[in-house]
C-alpha cells in the first residue's frame, strides 16, 4: 500500500466555474484519487478556494459585499456544487484561513533568512481621493493602440493588446472614476528565483517521466529571452496575507499584503493542515503528508492542473520550497492539461460564455458530465465541447453500452429465472475466454489509469462495458433458456458478476451509476478485481438483486437544440 498525496489547482472564488475550468484540475484528480483509493492506497487529496488577489476584491464590490463575506459565502458555493460533482476531497479548504497565514509568513521569513528576498522600489499609480494604490485592473483609460476609451489597466479588450497602467491615456480610477491619480514610489518584496534558477533546471530535469507539456513550459520560461526572472510577491491591496516575518512585522511593509499567486500554493500545505484541526488530529497528522523529516518521504505527491497554472508550479512554488531550506515534500509528478473549448470559441468567465458548474446540473446528473469530460480531457491537444458531440457519446457510451447491458440483464433474469443470483450450469468454453479477454482489458486499464493517460483510460473502460455487451449477444440467454435452462442460468450468473466488477471498474468516472449497479446487485463488496475468474463468483448465489431504475437516459434532439440555445448567450 502506498501513500499518495493528490492536489488540483484550487480554483478562484470569484464566482462559480465553467466546465473549462474542471476539466484539467479538480474533474481528473478526483478521478486519480478514486483509483488510488479503490486500489487500497492511503490518499490524501486536497483542495481549496483562492480567495485572494484584485479578481476577488472587484467580485465582491461587483456583488455590494464586503469581500470577507463574498469570500465565506462563495466558498460554501463552491463547496455544494464540489459535493454536487461528487469530488472526494479529504479536505476543501480556504487560502484565507489562519493556517495560510501563518504557513506564508513562515515561508516568507525563510527566504529573507536565506538572503532569497530582495526589496524594490517601484513607481505605481496612487489614487490621492481613495488614499490607496490601484492596480491595474482597478485602472480605466483609453487604449493607446486603438483609442477604446474603456480600456482595463492590464489589457485592452477591444484589441486585447496587453497593457500597462500607466500606458493608458487619460486614466481614471475604475472604483471612483477620479483622475485624481498620481505615480507614487511603493516598495515591494521579490523572491530571487533567478539565483535558484540551477536548482530548479537540475529538478525539472530529473523529471524524466513527466508530461511534454509541463516540461517544455517550465524550460521556457528558464531559457527563454534573459532567464527566470526575480518576481514581486507583494501587493500595495488591502485584502490578503498580511507581509510579515513570521510573526514579526516587516519594517517598511506595512498595510501590504503577499501577492495571491504566493500565497496560492502554499494553501495546498495550509489546506492539509485545516484538515487535521477540522478533525480534531495532532499536527503530526498532515505533517506525515509533507514533511520529509516527519514521515512524508515514502509519499508521492501528483499535481493536476491546466497548462496556464504550470509555471507557477514548476517553478516559483518549487523555489519558495526549496528556497526555505526546509525539509517540505516537492511534487513528484506534474499532470497538465491544454485547455477545453465550448462550441465554437472559448470559455470565458468574465465574458459569462459557455456551461456553469451550476448550470450543468440543472439539466443533467454529474456522471453525464463527468464521463463526458474526462473521456475527452484535453490532454495532447486543446479539445471541444459541442452539443452533438455531448449527445453522441453520453447515448452511445451511457445509455446504449453500459446502460443497455445492465437493464438488459436484470430484467431478463428477473422475468425469467427470478430475482436471486441463480446458482445452475457451469461455465464453459466461451465463459473461459471472455474472463480471459476481460481480465487482459482491466490490466490494460489498471496502467492507464495509473500513468493518468485518461483519455486511453476512458476509452479502455469504454472497451470493457463493449466485449461484456458482445459476450451476451453471442451467448444469447434468451434463446438458450428456452432449451438449456441451466446453461441460462450460468450465462446470467457471468453477467450479474460483471455488472458489480463493472461497478467497481467505472466508480472513478461515474460514482453514481457505479453506486446504484452495486446496489442492485445487493452487494457492498468493492474490493478491486484482482482474480478475475473469482470475481466471476463474488455475488453469492441465492441472494436477491434488482432492476436499477433509470441507469442513465437518453438526450433527444428537441434537448441537444433547446440547451444549445440556452447556453448560447452570455451568463449574467
Ligand atoms: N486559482 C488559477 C486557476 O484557478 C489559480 C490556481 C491556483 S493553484 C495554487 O486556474
Ligand atoms: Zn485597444
Amino acid at each position: 500500500m502506498a501513500r499518495i498525496l493528490i492536489t488540483s489547482a484550487i480554483p478562484y472564488i470569484n464566482g462559480i466555474k465553467h466546465l473549462g475550468n474542471l476539466v484539467g484540475s479538480q474533474l481528473p484528480a478526483d478521478l486519480f484519487a478514486r483509483f488510488m483509493r479503490a486500489r487500497g492506497h492511503e490518499v490524501m487529496f486536497i483542495c481549496a478556494t483562492d480567495e485572494h488577489g484584485t479578481p476577488a476584491e472587484l467580485a465582491a464590490a461587483k456583488a455590494g459585499k464586503k469581500v470577507e463575506d463574498y469570500c465565506t459565502e462563495m466558498h460554501e458555493t463552491q463547496k455544494n456544487l464540489a459535493a454536487d460533482f461528487r469530488w472526494s476531497f479529504d479536505h476543501f479548504g480556504r487560502s484565507s484561513s489562519q493556517r495560510n497565514h501563518r504557513l506564508t509568513q513562515h515561508f516568507a521569513r525563510k527566504l529573507a533568512e536565506n538572503g532569497l528576498i530582495k526589496e524594490v522600489v517601484e513607481k505605481q499609480i496612487f489614487s490621492i481621493d481613495e488614499n490607496r494604490f490601484l492596480p491595474d485592473r482597478y485602472l480605466t483609460g483609453t487604449c493607446p493602440n486603438c483609442g477604446n476609451t474603456s480600456a482595463r489597466g492590464d489589457q485592452c479588450e477591444e484589441c486585447t493588446k496587453q497593457l500597462d497602467p500607466t500606458d493608458l491615456i487619460n486614466p481614471r480610477s475604475s472604483i471612483s472614476g477620479s483622475h485624481n491619480l498620481e505615480l507614487r514610489e511603493t516598495k515591494h518584496l521579490f523572491l530571487r528565483q533567478r539565483s535558484l534558477s540551477k536548482k530548479l533546471e537540475a529538478w525539472i530535469d530529473s523529471k524524466t517521466d513527466w508530461p511534454i507539456l509541463t516540461t517544455s513550459i517550465a524550460k521556457k520560461w528558464l531559457n527563454d529571452g534573459d532567464g527566470l526572472q526575480d518576481r514581486g510577491i507583494t501587493r500595495d491591496l488591502y485584502w490578503g496575507i498580511p507581509v510579515k516575518k513570521g510573526d514579526q512585522p516587516w519594517p517598511g511593509m506595512e498595510g501590504k499584503v503577499f501577492y495571491v499567486w504566493f500565497d496560492a500554493p502554499i494553501e495546498y500545505i495550509a489546506s492539509t493542515a485545516e484538515w487535521a484541526d477540522a478533525n480534531g488530529k495532532p499536527d503530526a497528522d498532515w505533517e506525515r503528508w509533507w514533511r520529509t523529516d516527519k514521515g512524508a518521504s515514502d509519499v508521492t505527491y501528483y499535481q493536476f492542473m491546466g497548462k496556464d497554472n504550470v509555471p507557477f508550479h514548476t517553478l516559483s512554488f518549487p523555489a519558495t520550497i526549496l528556497g526555505s531550506g526546509e525539509p517540505w515534500k516537492l511534487v513528484d509528478y506534474l499532470k497538465s492539461f491544454n485547455y477545453l473549448n465550448y462550441d465554437g470559441g472559448q470559455f470565458s468567465t468574465s465574458k459569462g460564455r459557455g456551461i456553469f458548474m451550476d448550470q450543468a446540473l440543472s439539466i443533467l446528473p454529474a456522471d453525464y458530465w463527468r464521463w463526458w469530460l474526462l473521456s475527452h480531457a484535453p490532454e495532447s491537444s486543446d479539445s471541444e465541447f459541442t452539443w452533438e458531440n455531448f449527445q453522441n457519446s453520453i447515448n452511445k457510451d451511457l445509455a446504449d453500452v453500459l446502460g443497455n447491458l445492465v437493464s438488459r440483464v436484470t430484467k431478463f433474469a428477473t422475468s425469467k429465472l427470478g430475482t436471486t443470483i441463480p446458482a445452475g450450469g457451469t461455465f464453459g468454453p466461451q465463459e473461459a475466454a471472455f474472463i480471459d479477454n476481460l481480465r487482459a482489458r482491466i490490466r490494460e486499464y489498471e496502467t492507464l489509469m495509473e500513468q493518468m493517460e485518461i483519455r486511453k483510460a476512458a476509452a479502455e473502460l469504454r472497451a470493457i462495458w463493449v466485449i461484456g455487451n458482445e459476450y451476451l449477444q453471442s451467448a444469447a440467454p434468451w434463446t438458450v433458456v428456452k432449451t438449456d435452462p441451466e446453461q441460462a442460468q450460468a450465462q446470467i450468473r457471468l453477467a450479474l458478476n460483471l455488472i458489480r466488477v463493472y461497478a467497481i471498474l467505472s466508480q472513478p468516472f461515474i460514482p453514481d451509476a457505479s453506486a446504484a449497479m452495486m446496489a442492485a446487485m445487493g452487494s457492498t463488496n468493492w474490493s478491486w478485481p484482482s482474480d478475475i475468474s473469482a470475481d466471476m463468483h463474488a455475488l453469492p448465489t441465492g441472494s436477491t438483486f434488482s432492476v436499477p431504475e433509470n441507469l442513465f437516459r437518453k438526450i433527444t434532439d428537441e434537448e441537444r437544440i433547446e440547451w444549445q440555445t440556452r447556453f448560447s448567450g452570455t451568463r449574467t
